[in-house]
């Protein structure tokens, strides 16, 4: 089942389209950065640490030098002209927050393996890699630590200049804990671990960089290239506006292209001091090291409870491993968390303490969920914990927390404020598709039949439409300017319209999307709309994709610009057609005057009359082009209930998912099919880092699961098919209502595949499981039950 089918829209919005960005995209016509080829272009190729920790005792080219088709080999020494080291853009005031020096090139030692040591430029894309492999570098191994409470003891110092590898503490909070806690019955304790994970994107990353005539152009593979000029601009020292930069077809970001990386800087660089454009393609190696992680938190959770299972009090203390650096957000990400810390439910009293460490892995940053999927995770799993402790029912425990649908906007004790919700709405919604108590007596037969079958729930919510800025400023979270969304609205002369959004998407489907909310306020049709992004020079100013704000944030902006074309356009046609402004509507794709539907003009004839301007009305300047720049006055609050449905394999440990359910709300729906994929794709992030997925380091810092065959995403064939369902309660914050849904899957899911297997496994004493569930962890945790 999937509402997509169901579809019954009037307009554009709404409709269960098609993408229209996809037949490119999936008859290989795309147009990613190695499609792009300059004449003359050179290749790079960058040395990578193996170690994990060292001192680099010498760097011997001279081998790779005499080849007679390496141009460059360069060492951080020679990246002259750099204003300073990488960005990290947070910060909060009254924090003192200790980050790193994170130069594009290691200087005097690595702190991770594929920490990039040199670069090598040359004639063949091939033969660079050769000529790397023939930079010797001698390397002093230092000590080195991957376990994060290693870390906190300070005994080895990974950054000497900090004397600390502790980052940063944090804490936010509201309401009386110790009141909390004293009034509670009960109280559950857990330690949650979240382990690290890698974004996983098809295409790795790439970069194109050409500089000429005082200009440079820089091709990559990102979801940000607004930040990319920007900080190319700072780094380089030039102006932002002799700098283009683009992302064109982006393979995937999921978060981990939500950055600005050192290997941007040095082709950038390598352009301008060559003279010649410079290639860099990443391979799936070099990703799995030097693309940034996420998660990795370890977080001791204490959950308050009377004996009728209402929440009195939550405490989460997070222990957050940030890897060797800080990247552009790295310190941020637990933080997003701490904002839902109580998820859908009345609390009280709630508590989120933040430690970030430094260890000698690669950094972690925002993956998908960015902070939401660990605070979800723990407040899921957990309830469900003490819903087992209390004897109570795990759906009726949520019931009892949920905050009513009356009560919105909800303000929590933490001070943010909830715009809307519905969240008992998507539970019920989520029980008519899947009977409990039938469940429960099927899961009871088939566990006579040795069959171990268990279900799982995840009731959700999460912050995004990243972001207002009055509220990111003052937190030290503005990252260029703040956290509005631009976009340009143009109708040509022959009514065909191009809309440029300072939105970056790079899969999630705005090509269609914002084309159908322009075709529904232009009285026109999704095809005669086009959707430019990614482009700096093309664009408008942009704050980029990420935070699942494209649509809340980017495609009001759309819609604003539109409104302004559309009363543009109207009182065009009032003009030509003798009438009242007030009297025209859009409607059967003319703009028509109200009650008389013969007297119409199409878009295509209003904007003729816009820009062959003979008789516009008195004073009305040509053309028929508007702009609009939209801060958001808060966030969105998407939400939903989940429910997943596993086998055990109680011999081998090996986890089946058999069925998958899912009531999302993400506001009124633009286009239904589109959003059952962001969930598709969304679910099964989480799936896999619960069953499959981990980046794993052993003890000398080596990374284990340094490929695809060891990093395990999961695939078709073990997916179940889904059983997606939606209410549509709209947001206040925006006109067209509208939540994001690009990360709501994987914050929602992980804790239902959690539940579940914990749920299969109870009747053989397994009552708590940390992820991921590998067969040898989860027989392992059997093994240990029977004793
Ligand atoms: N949408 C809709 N109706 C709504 C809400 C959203 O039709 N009521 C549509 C949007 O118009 C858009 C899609 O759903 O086509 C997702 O929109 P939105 O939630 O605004 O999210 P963003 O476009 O800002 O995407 C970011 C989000 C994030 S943060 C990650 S990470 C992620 C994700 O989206 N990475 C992705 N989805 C991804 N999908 C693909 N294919 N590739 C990635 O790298």
């Amino acid at each position: 089942m999937s509402v997509a089918e169901g579809s019954q829209a009037t307009g554009w919005v709404g409709r269960a389209m098609r993408r229209k960005e996809d037949p490119k995209l999936i008859t290989g016509r795309g147009n990613y950065v190695d499609d792009i080829v300059l004449p003359g272009t050179l290749y790079a190729a960058f040395v990578r640490s193996p170690e994990a920790h060292a001192r680099i005792s010498s760097i011997d080219a001279a081998a790779a030098k005499e080849r007679d088709d390496v141009v460059l080999v360069a060492t951080a020494e020679d990246i002259e002209g750099l204003t300073g080291p990488l960005p990290m853009a947070w910060v909060p005031p009254g924090v003192e927050v200790h980050t790193p020096e994170h130069w594009p090139l290691a200087k005097g030692s690595v702190k991770h393996v594929g920490d990039p040591v040199a670069v090598v430029f040359g004639t063949d894309r091939y033969s660079v890699v050769d000529a790397a492999d023939e930079v010797a570098v001698e390397y002093d191994p230092l000590p080195v630590i991957v376990d994060p409470e290693e870390a906190l003891k300070d005994e080895t110092i990974i950054h000497e200049s900090l004397g600390t590898n502790v980052s940063h503490r944090w804490s936010l909070g509201g309401g009386d804990l110790d009141k909390g806690f004293a009034e509670a019955d009960h109280i559950v304790e857990r330690r949650v671990v979240n382990h690290r994970t890698a974004g996983g994107a098809i295409e790795p990353r790439g970069v194109l960089a050409d500089y000429r005539g005082d200009e440079l152009t820089i091709w990559s593979s990102t979801q940000v290239p607004h930040f990319v000029r920007l900080f190319l601009g700072l780094l380089l020292n030039m102006s932002q506006d002799r700098i283009r930069a683009i992302a064109p077809d982006v393979g995937g970001g999921f978060g981990s292209k939500l950055q600005m990386y050192g290997e941007e800087v040095v082709l950038a660089w390598a352009a301008r001091k060559l003279g010649r454009p410079v290639k860099w393609i990443e391979t799936r190696s070099e990703n799995m090291q030097a693309c940034h992680h996420g998660r990795d938190q370890i977080a001791d959770v204490r959950m308050g409870m009377k004996s009728d299972g209402t929440i009195t009090a939550f405490h989460v203390k997070i222990l957050a491993d940030f890897g060797a650096y800080h990247m552009l957000l790295t310190p941020t990400i637990p933080s997003l968390g701490a904002f839902v810390m109580q998820g859908c439910y009345r609390m009280p009293a709630v508590l989120t303490e933040i430690t970030g460490v430094f260890t000698n892995k690669f950094a972690t940053d925002a993956i998908r969920g960015a902070g939401r999927p660990e605070a979800t995770h723990m407040i899921e799993t957990v309830l469900e914990q003490a819903a087992h402790e209390l004897d109570i029912d795990p759906v009726e425990i949520r019931r009892r927390n949920f905050i009513p649908a009356d009560a919105f906007p909800y303000e929590t004790p933490i001070g943010v404020v909830y715009d809307s919700g519905n969240y008992q709405g998507t539970l019920d919604k989520l029980l008519e598709h899947f009977d409990l108590q039938a469940f429960r007596a099927e899961q009871e037969r088939m566990r006579g039949e040795g069959v171990y079958r268990g279900v799982g729930f995840s009731t959700y919510t999460e912050i995004c439409g990243i972001a207002p800025s009055r509220v990111t400023g003052p937190t030290g979270f503005g990252l260029q300017a703040g956290g509005w969304e631009s976009a340009v609205v143009s109708v040509h002369t022959t009514g065909a319209v191009t809309v440029y959004t300072g939105t970056s998407p790079h899969g999630q489907g705005e090509d269609t999307t914002f084309a159908q909310i322009v075709a529904d306020k232009l009285g026109t049709t999704p095809d005669n709309v086009d959707v430019l992004h990614g482009d700096t020079s093309t664009g408008p100013e942009g704050l980029n994709t990420y935070g699942s704000r494209s649509t809340a944030v980017g495609g009001e902006a759309i819609a604003r610009a539109s409104d302004k074309v559309q009363t543009k356009a109207k009182a065009i046609v009032a003009h030509q057609l003798e009438a009242d402004p007030a009297d025209i509507e859009v409607r059967d794709g003319k703009f028509s005057v109200k009650g008389s539907p013969d007297k119409a003009m199409t878009l295509a004839e209003v904007a003729g009359q816009a820009y062959i301007p003979l008789n516009l009305p008195e004073g009305m300047e040509p053309g028929l082009s508007e702009t609009s720049f939209y801060d958001p006055e808060n966030f969105v609050f998407p939400f939903g209930a989940h429910a997943a449905v596993v086998d055990v394999d109680i011999e081998t440990g090996k986890v089946d998912l058999v069925r998958y359910l899912g009531v999302d709300d993400c506001g009124p729906a633009i286009n239904p099919k589109i959003i059952d994929g962001q969930l598709h794709g969304g679910i099964v992030h989480a799936v896999g880092q619960v069953l499959y997925e981990r980046i794993h380091y052993d003890e000398e810092g080596q990374l284990v699961t340094g490929t695809f065959v060891d990093y395990a995403l999961p695939s078709a064939a073990e997916i179940p098919m889904f059983e997606l369902d939606r209410t549509e309660t709209p947001s206040p914050t925006n006109s067209l209502g509208v939540k994001g849904v690009g990360e709501a899957g994987t914050i929602g899911a992980s804790a239902a595949v959690t539940n579940a297997v914990i749920d299969a496994l109870r009747p053989i004493g397994v009552t708590w499981l940390n992820m991921p569930l590998s067969p040898s962890r989860v027989w392992a945790a059997i093994q240990e039950a029977r004793g």
